[in-house]
């Protein structure tokens, strides 16, 4: 087998990965993830939230196969909202997943199947095991871009509808200058 090779600057988190991949999120396209409608609407759709960089080693759907990639989410809000990921569940439910924080700060918001809703801060550094069948979002609470590391199984896939009917069961909103972790029906 022909080596693998690619390389991460640990201290920036870039990638630079053979067939390296991206995507891009702009606000525009996260107009169902954010609570605050009108404030959503009086910003430009064309603003960047996040971005993504991932190395697929092997071909997506591989069993026993790992994906790597970094996010980096721009600072900002809608109305008192922090920029955030869209937030999925992975297809096969069972599948885990690392985060590790490069850079900037933020949190991570996961959910479980029996609806109980947590977070993990991320600071430079923070290493986050992501159980099997927990719904998982990121959301920059800082001033800076905040940027992390994942890996994850070749086969896991993404599954976004839990977020589009259900959420995560929490928000991440500013209150008197600070990132608060607020449970749906809390004030
Ligand atoms: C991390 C990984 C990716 C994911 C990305 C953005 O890099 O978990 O698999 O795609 O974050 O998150 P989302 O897919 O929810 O927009
Ligand atoms: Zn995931």
């Amino acid at each position: 087998m022909a080596p693998i090779f690619a390389t991460v600057n640990w201290t920036d988190g870039t990638l630079d990965a053979p067939g390296m991949r991206s995507l891009v999120k702009k606000l525009g396209q996260l107009k169902q993830v954010f609570s605050d409608q009108s404030a959503h609407a009086q910003m430009d759709p064309e603003t960047v939230v996040y971005r993504v960089w991932w190395w697929e080693p092997v071909e997506a759907g591989t069993e026993g196969g790992l994906f790597w990639g970094t996010t980096e989410i721009l600072p900002g809000k809608v109305g008192k909202e922090f920029f955030m990921t869209h937030g999925h569940q992975h297809a096969i439910r069972d599948r885990a997943e690392f985060y590790g924080t490069v850079s900037g700060e933020g949190m991570l918001v996961l959910r479980d199947e029996n609806g109980k809703t947590w977070y993990e801060p991320m600071r430079p550094g923070s290493l986050h095991y992501i159980p099997g069948r927990v719904a998982h979002r990121t959301v920059n609470t800082g001033e800076m871009p905040f940027r992390f590391i994942a890996s994850w199984p070749s086969d896991a896939g993404h599954d976004y509808d839990v977020i589009a009917t259900e959420g995560l069961g929490a928000r991440v909103i500013e209150k008197d200058g600070k990132a608060v972790f607020v449970k749906d029906g809390e004030q």
